[in-house]
């Protein structure tokens, strides 16, 4: 059948998972949160990474449905006796037009209460990739998050259009640098040149930040010698289910 009802009996059958990419400090060398990446479990044990079905699912507005169910998996993960032990900030993809919805915000306040769960664990990288369809209620939905603890980080950072009226405008801390500016670390690309001045404007604007798609050692380095010490990428670790997280954490003690 076509992708859409495919999702839609993934849907059913609970067949979206949250894998977990952890998140360095390589000045501590400790692990300090992790971003949750959504993968497709299908029938046969196959599983289908985002660029599948993400698309599609966005085109559909069943993103929204998807995004609910890893947050209520992911919520009882964490809240679980093995789950506590996992320390740091959990981020959490959204989209924008999710994001831009009080509601949203609301039940996801309602929900981390009801599993006792700090909101400072908690925080939503939204994409500038696609645009918010009214910022008067994003800003409301995004105060409401943050209002509670829970923060926000601009995802895909560079890429698309949105970022600097974004962060004028919206309770955002933490910039996530694109791997495609991190691929390009070590050449002569202008995209070195955008790298280094976000990373001057966000030094500049106290924002966090945090490098993703890192792959190799020359990339810490650079990064490292800039003050960027927030790392993730498969240098460090990929994207693993929750036990593998768990055990990935023993190990790392
Ligand atoms: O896991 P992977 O590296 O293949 O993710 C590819 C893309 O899919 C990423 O750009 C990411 O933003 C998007 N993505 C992954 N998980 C989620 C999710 O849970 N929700 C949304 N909206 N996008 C996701
Ligand atoms: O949310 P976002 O679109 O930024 O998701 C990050 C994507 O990048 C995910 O699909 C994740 O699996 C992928 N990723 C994370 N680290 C690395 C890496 O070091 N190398 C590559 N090629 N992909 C990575
Ligand atoms: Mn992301
Ligand atoms: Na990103």
């Amino acid at each position: 059948g076509n992708l859409r009802d495919m999702i839609q009996k993934g849907l059913k059958r609970n067949q979206f998972t949250p894998y977990y990419q952890p998140i360095i400090n390589t000045q501590l060398n400790k692990m300090v949160g992790c971003e949750v990446l959504v993968r497709w479990k299908l029938e046969n044990g196959d599983l289908l990474s985002p660029d599948h079905f993400v698309p599609t699912a966005e085109h559909t507005g069943q993103i929204f449905e998807i995004t609910e169910s890893l947050i209520r998996q992911v919520f009882c993960q964490l809240s679980s006796n093995k789950g506590r032990a996992i320390g740091g900030i959990v981020s959490i993809n959204a989209m924008p037009t999710q994001l831009e919805n009080p509601a949203f915000s609301q039940w996801v306040i309602d929900l981390l209460h009801t599993h006792q769960l700090d909101a400072k664990r908690l925080s939503f990288e939204v994409t500038e990739r696609t645009p918010f369809n009214n910022m008067e209620l994003a800003k409301q939905s995004l105060g409401l998050l943050c209002e509670h603890g829970i923060t926000i980080k601009l995802d895909d950072a560079g890429t698309g259009y949105g970022g600097f009226s974004y962060l004028q405008s919206l309770p955002i801390g933490c910039l996530k640098i694109d791997k495609m500016f991190i691929d390009t670390i070590g050449t002569e690309d202008i995209k070195t040149k955008i790298l280094e001045s976000i990373i001057l404007f966000a030094q500049h604007a106290g924002l966090k930040i945090i490098a993703e798609g890192v792959e190799n050692a020359q990339q810490v380095e650079y990064l490292k010698n800039r003050g960027v010490y927030l790392i993730q990428g498969y240098y460090f670790a990929q994207p693993m289910p929750f036990n593998a997280l768990l055990e990935y954490m023993k190990n790392a003690e």
